[in-house]
């Protein structure tokens, strides 16, 4: 009865002077009210937007709050309604509210519109300019805010490299038996001759990176010590450096996966970690806010379909798989009608890669691919092809093999940890002209990265 008349009068009193907004803010979070929220930022002239925002993100009001805030609070109205985009994953349209709301006078305003563009940055994996944008807004973090823009920060320093913790660590012992096999450090501080050229070809050849790679690299290195008339070795690595990094550039890429939804379809022959990916990449999707669906088009083996499996549970993602001989084409078309009934963002399909009978590979692979883009035209977006760095120019001669079957959209190359043979990441930039979109760096789920030529060439030479 008591509570039942506070509450009247705590509206009632806002009624007869409306111009008290921690009031409203309090009416807000009792009665669950995005009206009264709304006024509670009116009234406090967008001076209470932090606890505004927690309180509608905890109680679900962002979209009632919305709908009573006047077209007059411009910002704060953009703001919220990015908000609701990015809730229900638009992230374009979420990041086109946020830019307006960044222009807001108010610099609490405008600073939680920059950090969510930072979050949908990182969601969308461009880490650097992600981090370009914590770093922007830093300077004018409230106090309030120091502890999550601090954990967002480390967070997108380890992704970029910039913290040499974690993930770069990792990475770099990745490469540990590439960088010994190429060595580069015994180039230093000699001058430049030709037995220099001789002994860095060699190199390079002993690396993967192929002969005819190598040679052209060298041919440029050749001239452009002549041209900029460089004088040490340590010039000339330099120089390498640049042509590597230049060269990676022009073959990395994201993933593809604008469409609503995206099918990825994953190819390779046995053992290269076909599974083993999907997997990790399942998991990653899901933590960038995707809903993930497998599909066990592997029916080759009984053992196959239990390995994904395993993979989806890890993952905390859905699978849809056939029994042991079914037909491959016929699982992808019960998983594009699962994924398509559930609403889901992407659908991954595992292959059996069995290239010694190429002909039955071929059209295996067209089949699945005629009931993808049957059911959902354009699609897939992605058909990536693993190949295990192991194997060295042999990984060349599949990739070969494979797109004469198909069009291969991106490469994926695992097992880079445990191989000296990392220098086949440049043969394939270089020979095939395919992009690389992930390397493999581990069996475990977080062992898969997005393909940095950055970071690559950083860690061959330091
Ligand atoms: N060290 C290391 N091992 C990897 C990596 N990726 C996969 N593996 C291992 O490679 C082995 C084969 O991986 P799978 O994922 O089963 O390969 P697959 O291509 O699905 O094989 P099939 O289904 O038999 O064609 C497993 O033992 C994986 O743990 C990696 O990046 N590094
Ligand atoms: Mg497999």
């Amino acid at each position: 009865m008591l509570g039942f008349f506070k509450r009247k009068s705590l509206r009632d009193e806002l009624k007869e002077n409306p111009n008290q907004p921690e009031k409203w803010l309090k009416l807000a979070e009792k009665e669950s009210d995005g009206e009264a929220l709304a006024n509670a930022l009116i009234y406090s002239d967008g001076s209470l937007i932090i606890e505004a925002l927690k309180l509608a993100k905890e109680k679900n009001l962002i979209e009632e709050t919305l709908k009573h805030l006047p077209e007059s609070e411009k910002e704060i109205k953009a703001l919220f309604a990015g908000l609701n985009e990015k809730k229900n994953n638009n992230l374009s349209r979420a990041r086109n509210f946020f830019e307006t709301a960044a222009q807001s006078k108010n610099g609490k305003v405008r600073f939680l519109a920059s950090y969510n563009i930072a979050e949908i940055l990182k969601q969308e994996g461009l880490y650097n300019e992600a981090l370009k944008k914590v770093e922007e807004i830093e300077p004018a973090v409230p106090e309030s805010e120091k502890k999550t823009l601090q954990k967002l920060k480390k967070e997108l320093e380890e992704k970029t490299g910039k913290r040499k913790t974690g993930f770069f660590k990792s990475f770099k012992e990745g490469l540990k038996k590439t960088r010994e096999a190429l060595n580069f450090s015994v180039f230093k501080g000699r001058e430049i001759d030709e037995e220099l050229f001789e002994e860095l070809e060699e190199r390079l050849i002993l690396a993967d990176i192929g002969v005819k790679t190598s040679l052209q690299l060298i041919e440029e290195l050749r001239k452009e010590t002549k041209k900029r008339k460089l004088k040490t070795s340590d010039e000339l690595l330099e120089v390498l450096k640049e042509k590597l990094k230049s060269l990676l550039s022009q073959y990395a890429g994201e993933l593809k996966i604008e469409n609503q939804p995206s099918v990825i379809l994953v190819l390779g022959v046995n053992g290269v970690g076909k599974t083993t990916t999907i997997g990790k990449l399942a998991k990653q999707l899901k933590d960038r806010g995707k809903s993930v669906l497998l599909a066990a088009a592997d029916t080759f083996r009984a053992a196959a379909i239990e390995q994904l499996e395993v993979w989806a549970e890890r993952a905390g993602v859905r699978i849809v798989k056939g029994s042991e001989g079914a037909d491959p084409a016929s699982v992808v078309f019960d998983a594009v009608q699962s994924l398509k009934a559930k609403g889901e963002n992407i659908l991954i399909v595992d292959t059996a890669g069995r290239l010694h009978n190429k002909d039955r590979l071929m059209k295996e692979i067209k089949k699945i691919k005629k009931v993808i883009s049957r059911e959902i035209p354009g699609e897939p977006s992605e058909i990536l092809l693993v190949l295990d760095a192991n194997t060295g120019q042999n990984a060349i001669s599949q990739a070969k093999a494979f797109k004469e079957i198909t069009d291969v959209t991106g490469i994926v190359l695992t097992k880079l940890d445990g191989t000296a043979k990392g220098g086949i990441v440049i043969a394939i930039a270089s020979e095939l002209k395919i992009p690389i979109k992930y390397i493999g760096i581990g069996e475990k789920i977080e062992d898969l990265r997005p393909f940095n030529p950055e970071e690559f060439v950083e860690g061959l030479f330091s």
